[in-house]
């Protein structure tokens, strides 16, 4: 692997998150083998314990050749191969805010020696030197990136290596499946009976794994980027009031006059631990009023992009014609709920049971039916199941463990009609080969060039 990136190089960079007036310490982190000798250069110690391994001393920052301090700090020495990339890795915990440890690094990179740190290298080496695998790298940056607790719980799960784990217990059954096919394609003459039935048996268990990671990704993207709900419905039905209730603020205007919402609005919130971007909409009606007719347009986007959308309606004025219109648009796996609205102005029995079955009766002015609104939610967004999901499996995961099941797809044909086992052999390679590119056993330039890029500087 060394062939395809050099980590020759010695690297420095701010590894702290920075910001003026912010954070008490700001670390630079610098990895490689000039790493030690590069920051003796620049730091006066009388520290018992300076520059040894897993010891933390104190020191100060000297300006190049000059006698003036400009920074007190703690120095933190890691030898190889026990550090996060496995060189050699000095931490300068300087003081927090920007001027100083950017001066510092400054200080540190004017050394020919050593350079700044391209996006993601420090990860990148820790991937090289074999000390974490590339679902655990791009864990790090999940971790990093994660906007809500459980996002960033998934994303501590692969850390730790469990999505290394679960592709790792797919392969091997794969590998078993295949060492039996292998055994027959080189002895062939002492091949008796098959057992084809065991053998699809076999794939249809790996398959049936395989699905659940797939299953499970479409739904913790949720977790990771939030799920986006849109309200809509005619004018004055009361969209804004319930953005307000579900959102505890005042974050749309509500008044009695129709046509108040001209444009869209959004509101992240966090609803049982899952983020979700509810957004206002402006009520949809015939007018021949140019903000408005904008406004409307951009409902009907709203139908197209979000995830899910409530529909809502006026119990007073009845679901009518044009709600059917409108629902008509609306396609049906993303409609979660339909709320009969201003339930305090009607009589119960009034309600035509004909209506909508799956009608949620509200009063949004009283907050009356929002913990029946948010189960719905909740259930109809698949996030119960959200709850059996310990990983986080990315775009790139998935593509991989897509072609591995069109892998095996395809050796059902070869079975079903007796074709040779060289050729199941050749598709249960490609399979394992689909799961390594996972882990990064099967590697190339572009793939590691691709995910490290992604992460920011000093990761
Ligand atoms: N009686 C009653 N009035 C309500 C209820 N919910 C909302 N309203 C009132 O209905 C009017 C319209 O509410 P909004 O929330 O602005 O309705 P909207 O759907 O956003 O309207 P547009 O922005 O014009 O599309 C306001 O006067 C609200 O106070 C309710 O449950 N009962
Ligand atoms: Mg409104």
């Amino acid at each position: 692997m060394d062939s395809i990136v050099t980590t020759e190089d010695t690297i420095a960079a701010i590894a702290s998150a920075i910001n003026i007036g912010k954070g008490g310490v700001a670390i630079i982190r610098v990895s490689g083998k000039d790493s030690i000798n590069s920051c003796k250069k620049i730091v006066q110690t009388k520290s018992k314990y300076a520059w040894q391994s897993h010891r933390v001393f104190h020191g100060f920052i000297q300006e190049n050749k000059q006698n003036k301090f400009i920074d007190e700090v703690l120095i933190l020495v890691m030898k190889s191969p026990n550090s996060f990339t496995g060189e050699d890795v000095v931490e300068l915990h300087c003081h927090g805010g920007i001027i100083l440890v950017n001066k510092v690094l400054k200080i540190l990179l004017s050394n020919s020696r050593v350079r700044l740190a391209n996006p993601g290298e420090f990860s990148q080496r820790a991937f090289l030197n074999g000390k974490i695998d590339l679902t655990q790298a791009e864990s790090i940056n999940q971790l990093i990136n994660a906007s809500n607790i459980r996002s960033a719980e998934l994303a501590f799960s692969g850390v730790q290596g469990e999505i290394k784990k679960k592709i790792e217990d797919i392969k091997n059954d794969l590998i078993q499946v295949l060492c039996e096919i292998e055994a027959r394609v080189d002895f062939e003459e002492d091949f008796t009976d098959f057992d084809y039935i065991k053998y699809l048996k076999n794939i249809k268990k790996v398959k049936e794994k395989i699905k659940l990671l797939i299953e499970n990704s479409e739904r913790n993207s949720y977790i990771h980027n939030g799920i986006s709900i849109a309200l809509i419905g005619k004018t004055n039905v009361g969209k804004s009031s319930l953005l307000n209730l579900l959102a505890k603020k005042e974050k749309a205007i509500v008044t009695n006059i129709p046509g108040t919402t001209r444009d869209v609005i959004e509101v992240n919130l966090t609803i049982n631990d899952i983020p979700m971007k509810i957004i206002d909409t402006a009520g949809i009606r015939e007018t021949h009023e140019q903000i408005e007719s904008i406004g409307i347009k951009k409902s009907f986007g709203k139908i197209k992009e979000s995830d899910f959308i409530i529909y809502i309606y006026s119990l007073e004025e009845g679901f009518n014609e044009e709600d059917k219109k409108i629902i008509k648009e609306i396609p049906k796996e993303k409609l979660i709920s339909i709320v009969g609205n201003k339930k305090d102005l009607i009589n119960s029995k009034n309600i035509n049971s004909n209506d909508l079955k799956n009608t949620i009766f509200m009063s949004i002015k009283n907050n009356d039916g929002e913990g029946l609104l948010i189960d719905t939610i909740i259930k109809k967004c698949g996030l119960k199941q959200l709850e059996n999901i310990n990983i986080f499996i990315n775009e790139r995961h998935l593509k991989n463990l897509s072609a591995c099941l069109s892998n095996l797809d395809d050796t059902d044909e070869i079975v079903q009609n007796r074709l040779p086992f060289d050729l199941l052999s050749i598709e249960l390679r490609d399979g394992i080969k689909n799961l390594s590119k996972i882990t990064g056993q099967e590697l190339t330039e572009e793939l590691l060039d691709n995910i490290f890029s992604k992460f920011c500087i000093g990761k």
